[in-house]
């Protein structure tokens, strides 16, 4: 290595996730020159955890210790330094977290934070700092109680959905908070702070409590997304003194400051290197991919997920908006759909012989527009919308019972992409010119499936490696938090890191077709849900 790239800056981005606990560092250039990771079945099996976490009983409770991140971060800072990084070039660092899930301090760990002995490990010296060793994270569906009685306290689903972006959810953080109170109420009254899982890696490295940021904060049913500032009516409803268990919010481009000198003392990091607020895994995935405003990216896995750059949000009862990662003043919004890959795969194995290849060439060999054909495949229960059951409609808008394998497989493709469509564009979503459709995941290498992407959004699609994009995403936030406050646009401060790639351009008659074909998609949508409505 030159002398120069010795003395290069580095910036850290870490990520808190559920099964382990990962780390990039770029360079200047947004090169990646480290990577590592803890994982934290196979690594601290003292923990006892499956898949990162504890499933209880009851099978709704899901937790995972407070302190097996903690030693996980012990871990890994040791495996850096190991393998020679230079903590000293590191000029800023931020992280993610997996949503939602929430951290309890007990009185007095502020204290501990803000004076780390660099002689001992921090496992050693937080052993005592939470009042709830056992964290509630996303996997947790057991508050479907503190659900309704929140939405009764706002005004609805609806009302709660216009104020926080997303209805209530078992998983979200204030609905978590009003469970611990009810049901441990002598640890919650014993917690000083309540962190999120991002908030809670962010205040290691502060050794203070360190803020919630806008994004994160908004996966909690408790942040109003448009005046950025705790709901008063949500606090209320959750549990007494929220304000100062929660601390006051900050934009996800905040620096919060100095690392704490333990890390300094201990590691050998620069007493100048920042700590930039940290953000949820899905907020730091779209600052991975530096979604633009305009863009969409579409993951194609187990499930589908849909990420959107939005200016003007639009709540509904479904998808989650949050405040926006890279520009405080923007909303980003995340819809889920649980019938991605195995339900192509199904089609694929009933009408394609379980070949990919004549699966695209059913897709190739049929027009656009199915010549009318329309289908529904939601092999488990929809998320979006809450329907069970294959359905498919000829040109008349009859249900029919089958259609012919080649028919059948473009239905399917077509049918999950309008989905997609209409539902982004349902939250406030737009195709604009200069529009992209990223796409990733494993089905993002079938050239003929993102053709009919292409064609649905009427949008180029490129495709781009998400493995580990809430990683470098932090890494890349860490860059950009140092020059956020004298205006320097995340885009503009991103722009050296890899370009994505252009795989398909819509047909010409691309957006004559599924225009019209969007808005019968909506109307048969419309009537499946009266029709399954219990
Ligand atoms: C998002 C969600 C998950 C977690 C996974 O709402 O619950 O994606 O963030 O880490």
């Amino acid at each position: 290595m030159m002398a120069a790239d010795q003395d290069s800056p580095l910036y850290l981005g870490f990520d808190f996730s559920t099964q382990q606990l990962k780390v990039v560092a770029v360079d200047g250039n947004l090169n990646v020159v480290h990577q590592n990771n803890v994982q934290f079945d196979s690594e601290l099996p003292e923990f006892r955890t499956q898949g990162g976490v504890h499933i209880h009983a009851d099978k709704l409770t899901v937790t995972s210790p407070a302190l097996m991140w903690v030693k996980a971060l012990d871990l890994l800072l040791d495996k850096m330094k190991e393998a020679g990084l230079d903590f000293s070039r590191v000029r800023a660092l931020s992280g993610s977290g997996q949503q939602h899930g929430s951290v309890y301090w007990r009185t007095g760990a502020s204290e501990t934070l803000t004076n780390l002995d660099p002689d001992q490990n921090l496992n050693q010296q937080l052993q005592n700092s939470f009042s709830i060793s056992d964290c509630p994270v996303w996997m947790d569906s057991s508050s479907s109680q503190q659900c309704q009685d929140l939405q009764r306290a706002v005004g609805g689903a609806l009302r709660l959905a216009e104020i926080t972006g997303s209805r209530a959810y078992e998983r979200f953080t204030g609905n978590q908070i009003a469970k611990m109170r009810q049901t441990k109420p002598n640890e919650f009254q014993s917690a000083e702070r309540i962190s999120l899982v991002s908030s809670f890696a962010a205040s290691l490295f502060l050794g203070d409590y360190a803020a919630i940021d806008y994004s994160d904060g908004s996966g909690m049913n408790l942040l109003d997304i448009r005046t950025r500032t705790w709901s008063e009516v949500c606090l209320e409803a959750t549990a007494p003194h929220l304000h100062s268990l929660l601390g006051a919010p900050l934009p996800s481009t905040a620096v919060l400051g100095p690392i704490s000198s333990y890390f300094v003392q201990r590691y050998g990091f620069s007493e100048s290197c920042r700590v930039v607020a940290f953000t949820g895994d899905n907020p730091a995935s779209l600052a991975g991919m530096r979604l633009q405003q305009g863009d969409i990216a579409v993951s194609l896995g187990t499930s589908d997920t849909v990420f959107l750059w939005l200016q003007q949000p639009r709540p509904a009862l479904e998808g989650h908006i949050f405040c926006n990662p890279v520009d405080w003043q923007e909303y980003m919004a995340l819809l889920c759909f649980k019938n991605g890959s195995l339900t192509r795969e199904r089609v694929r194995n009933e009408c394609a012989g379980g070949s990919w290849e004549l699966f695209s060439a059913s897709l190739r060999d049929t027009p656009l527009g199915n010549n009318g054909y329309i289908g529904f495949y939601f092999d488990v229960m929809e998320i979006t919308p809450p329907v069970v059951g294959v359905h498919r409609f000829d040109p008349d808008d009859s249900e029919v019972s089958s259609l012919s394998p080649q028919v059948e497989v473009r239905a399917l493709v077509e049918g999950q992409f309008l989905s997609r469509r209409l539902h982004a564009e349902r939250l406030g979503y737009s195709i604009i010119p200069g529009t992209r459709v990223l796409a990733t995941g494993g089905a993002s290498s079938n050239k003929e499936i993102l053709q009919v992407l292409s064609d649905v959004f009427n949008a180029p699609v490129y495709t781009i490696d998400l493995s580990n994009s809430a990683c470098l995403g932090s890494a890349y936030r860490a860059l950009h938090g140092l020059v956020a406050e004298s205006g320097v646009t995340f885009s503009d401060a991103v722009k050296k890191a890899p370009e994505p790639q252009l795989v398909a351009t819509p047909h010409p008659t691309a957006q004559e077709v599924y225009d019209q074909m969007l808005k019968r998609y909506a109307r048969l949508e419309e009537r499946l849900l009266q029709e399954t409505r219990p």
